[in-house]
């Protein structure tokens, strides 16, 4: 039996891989933490700063943790308004909790990287697994450390650490939390509103997108791949479909024919463009047998949906 601990539970990921474990492992075996509290969660939660060593390992042994999903991150734009901040976050969060999960021999450990680790000088059309490493942001910089650090922590002392490099992840249970991609969730609510959306990347800017359903299937799946299966050390690229802001609006106007987008690049815009168009994954594909479910049409029909359910129930509330 698993005993497990999410980090940063209260997040755009945390929020749905969270409720995923429990339906497989049980109320009674996830323990979801943030350092936000949450006060209307259903099952066991605690406020937990995720850079703070010791208050992980009294949670490990006070509720015999087993197995650790290190969500707690700053995202990529947020990332670039406090750098060193940012910096501090995700490096001091990443050692409290691979140094915890050693001295407690946690049997294994979770912690997404991204499709940010990748820089400007690398094959944007078809990105490799082991393509150069030389982001420009504070973010991928901090998620290309925590890849070569995960490596060191599995070579040195065998902690089986395993890692994913998202791309932006759709999804319609929560808004984002301070991404690049984020506008590709934004702009569902936007078409349900019936309010035009005002994108913040360029009409033909192509990004790797997942839809969520998808993203935490593959998570529980590396987590449960036998542990020779496992080559990737690092983090494993990880594919689904790939589009630009006006593919996405064409896809939502083929559902609500009168939605309408308008474009205003900010500082997002340098991040998206510095980002792969397409990254290849036939590692993931070969090692642990991913395969995506979703492509944009599908998971349009999806978000919007579940999207215009979640607007009607909040005006039958009011
Ligand atoms: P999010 O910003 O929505 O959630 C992060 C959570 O971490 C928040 O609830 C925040 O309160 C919490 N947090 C921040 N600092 C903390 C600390 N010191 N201690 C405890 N909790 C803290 O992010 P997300 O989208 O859910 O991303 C989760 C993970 O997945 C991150 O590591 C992120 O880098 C990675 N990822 C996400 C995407 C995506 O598109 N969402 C893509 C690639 C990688
Ligand atoms: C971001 O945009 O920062 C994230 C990511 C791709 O890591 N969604």
């Amino acid at each position: 039996m698993a005993n497990i601990l999410i980090t940063g539970a209260n997040g755009q990921v945390g929020k749905v891989l969270t409720a995923k474990l429990q339906a497989i492992y049980g109320k009674n075996s996830v323990w979801a933490t943030d350092l936000r509290d949450n006060p209307n969660f259903d099952g066991k939660f605690g406020i937990l700063d995720a850079t703070e060593e010791s208050a992980i390992s009294a949670m490990i042994q006070k509720h015999q943790i087993t197995e650790i999903y290190h969500l707690a991150a700053i995202l990529s734009a947020k990332g670039e308004a406090n750098p060193l901040g940012t910096w501090d976050v995700n490096m001091k969060s990443l050692f409290a909790v691979f140094e915890a999960a050693r001295k407690n021999k946690i049997q294994k450990v979770f912690f997404p990287s991204s499709i940010a680790v990748f820089g400007p000088n690398v094959n944007r059309a078809l990105t490799p697994q082991n393509a150069n490493l030389d982001p420009t942001t504070v973010y991928g910089i901090s998620k290309v450390a925590g890849e070569n650090w995960a490596n060191y922590y599995f070579q040195r002392y065998g902690l089986d650490i395993r890692s994913l490099r998202y791309p932006g992840i759709i999804g319609y249970q929560s808004l984002p939390g301070g991404g690049t991609t984020d506008y590709a969730v934004e702009i569902y609510h936007k078409a349900i509103l019936g309010e035009t959306y005002d994108c913040f990347i360029a009409a033909n800017t192509k990004l790797p997108m997942i839809f969520m359903d998808d993203a935490i299937r593959a998570t529980i799946e590396i987590m449960q791949a036998p542990q020779e299966n496992i080559k990737t050390r690092t983090a494993y690229n990880l594919a689904s479909m790939s589009f630009t802001p006006s593919e996405i609006a064409g896809v939502i106007q083929k559902e609500i024919p009168a939605f309408s987008m308008k474009y205003t690049p900010d500082f997002r815009q340098d991040i998206a463009a510095s980002w792969p168009e397409v990254i290849d994954d036939s590692p993931a594909r070969q090692d642990w047998n991913w395969k995506p479910a979703y492509d944009l049409e599908k998971m349009t029909k999806e978000m919007l949906f579940q999207i215009e359910k979640q607007y009607n129930k909040a005006l039958e509330v009011e």
